[in-house]
């Protein structure tokens, strides 16, 4: 599959990786909008939030038990964003389910 997410996971293309276990990989935003900007990705491929069943949840499950940790490790005491872009209407690039941890900075209100 060419999936440039399943790519990074699988290490065949470099990422500044944050934290891996048997279910989730997380890496830093090549373009990053925040002074954290951590994309958490599923191991499995899923396309999308659109694709989330009880056959896979487990996976997302492990990347909400993660992310206060990651939030804690980064120093975001103050607070952060966490968001999913799904299909097309929002403005989804990359084919492979990921969840945003943004940070650092005061985020703005509006989103869209
Ligand atoms: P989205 O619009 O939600 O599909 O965001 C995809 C994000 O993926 C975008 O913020 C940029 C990031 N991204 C795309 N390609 C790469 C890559 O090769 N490496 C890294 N680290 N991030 C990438």
């Amino acid at each position: 599959m060419d999936c440039i997410f399943c790519k990074i996971i699988a290490g065949e293309i470099p990422s500044a990786k944050v934290y891996e276990d048997e279910l989730c990989f997380a890496f830093r935003d090549i373009n990053p909008q925040a002074p954290t900007h951590i994309l958490i990705v599923p191991k499995e491929h899923i396309a999308s939030a659109d694709g989330i069943s009880g056959e896979n949840s487990k996976y997302v499950s492990a990347i909400f038990e993660a992310i206060p940790k990651f939030a804690a490790a980064e120093g975001l005491t103050t607070g952060y964003r966490v968001i999913t872009n799904c299909g097309e209407d929002a403005c989804q690039t990359v084919k492979h389910l990921h969840f945003h941890l943004m940070g650092g900075k005061k985020l703005p209100e509006n989103m869209g």
